[in-house]
């Protein structure tokens, strides 16, 4: 039997990891971690790696794999693999834009209501018997008509923003450069005058190094005791540990965050926070588009073993 040319590294579904199987017979690994142990023979024939996972995709493990021309990464953020090693050794880099785009934004504002209107909070007083018991929970605060602050107005940030338009919210924006957008959304030069501009900032900035802490303490502090935070972007687009201290001393009223610094060990500190909503990095989660996901990491891997064009190239 031929060696495997292609490589599956991280934790798939079983849909995709049949589908893989099936279109491929590749070779899986757990981790990138494990591509050095492999024997050199094993490693001299891979051509293409499908990568899945936020572990650090790097110069070394490139390295160890002298025929690699592709990695084909499952999800549209690739801040996990250094693509400027991958240029300089000629290997191209794919990434699954588009399809989850609608399934981000859907959970960026369902978790922009929970937080605000206590949902969870509500459903465990349920459960609990607290109605029964007690009667009404706390209110809570209201969404429609507030402001709404997107940072990065990409296709995501864009999604998010025509969703929350539709809860009547005024919407603000930060992006790099000014956008074609509705009349009446109002553009900041800067996170920071974003952040005083309104009250629930949500973050949708691509990862990586340029966007570093990029919701810094100041933007926290100026966004205040009233504002809220929300994040589906990475967990290091924003200074968490300034975001901490800012919810445990009431500085900020709240946050919703999908993605956090060193998931899934997250800081213990979140653990104690009622005025925080927390999700395990679940923003394109569905099944139906994990199916769209892998279809197209896929179809990339084929199109370059075959010499075809990429459908979704990176660099
Ligand atoms: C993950 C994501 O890729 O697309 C992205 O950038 O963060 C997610 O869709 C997904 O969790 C698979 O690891």
């Amino acid at each position: 039997m031929a060696e495997a040319e292609l490589l599956c590294i991280g934790g798939y579904s079983d849909n995709d990891r049949a589908a893989l199987d099936r279109d491929f017979a590749p070779r899986w690994l757990g981790g990138v971690d494990e591509i050095e142990g492999l024997p050199k023979a094993d490693r001299d024939v891979i051509r293409a790696i499908a990568f899945k996972g936020h572990g650090t995709l790097g110069a070394n493990q490139m390295d160890a794999l002298p025929n690699l021309g592709l990695i084909a990464n499952y999800g549209v953020g690739y801040d996990a693999i250094d693509v400027a090693a991958a240029s300089e050794r000629d290997i191209k880099v794919t990434n699954t834009p588009d399809v989850l785009n609608d399934d981000v934004a859907d959970l960026a504002v369902a978790m922009l209501l929970a937080q605000s209107r206590r949902i969870v909070q509500g459903s465990d007083w349920v459960r609990s018997g607290t109605w029964a018991k007690q009667g009404e929970m706390a209110l809570n605060r209201k969404v429609s008509g507030g402001r709404a602050g997107i940072v990065g107005l990409g296709r995501i940030g864009r999604e998010i923003a025509d969703r929350l338009a539709a809860f009547k919210m005024q919407i603000h924006y930060h992006s790099r450069s000014e956008k074609d957008v509705p009349d009446g959304w109002v553009y900041h030069a800067d996170p920071v005058s974003l952040a005083s501009a309104v009250d629930y900032l949500v973050v949708a900035l691509v990862g990586g190094p340029e966007t570093m802490g990029y919701v810094n303490a100041e933007a926290i502090s100026a966004l205040g005791p009233d504002g809220v935070i929300v994040n589906i972007s990475r967990g290091t687009t924003i200074d968490e540990a300034a975001m901490l201290d800012a919810l445990e001393n009431g500085r900020l009223r709240g946050a919703a965050l999908d993605v956090f610094l060193n998931e899934p060990d997250i800081d213990k500190r979140f653990m104690a926070l009622d005025n925080v909503l927390l999700q395990p990095h679940q923003g394109s989660g569905t099944v139906e588009t994990r199916a769209a996901m892998g279809q197209l990491q896929r179809d990339n891997i084929a199109n370059f073993l075959a010499g075809r064009e990429l459908v979704t190239p990176v660099n």
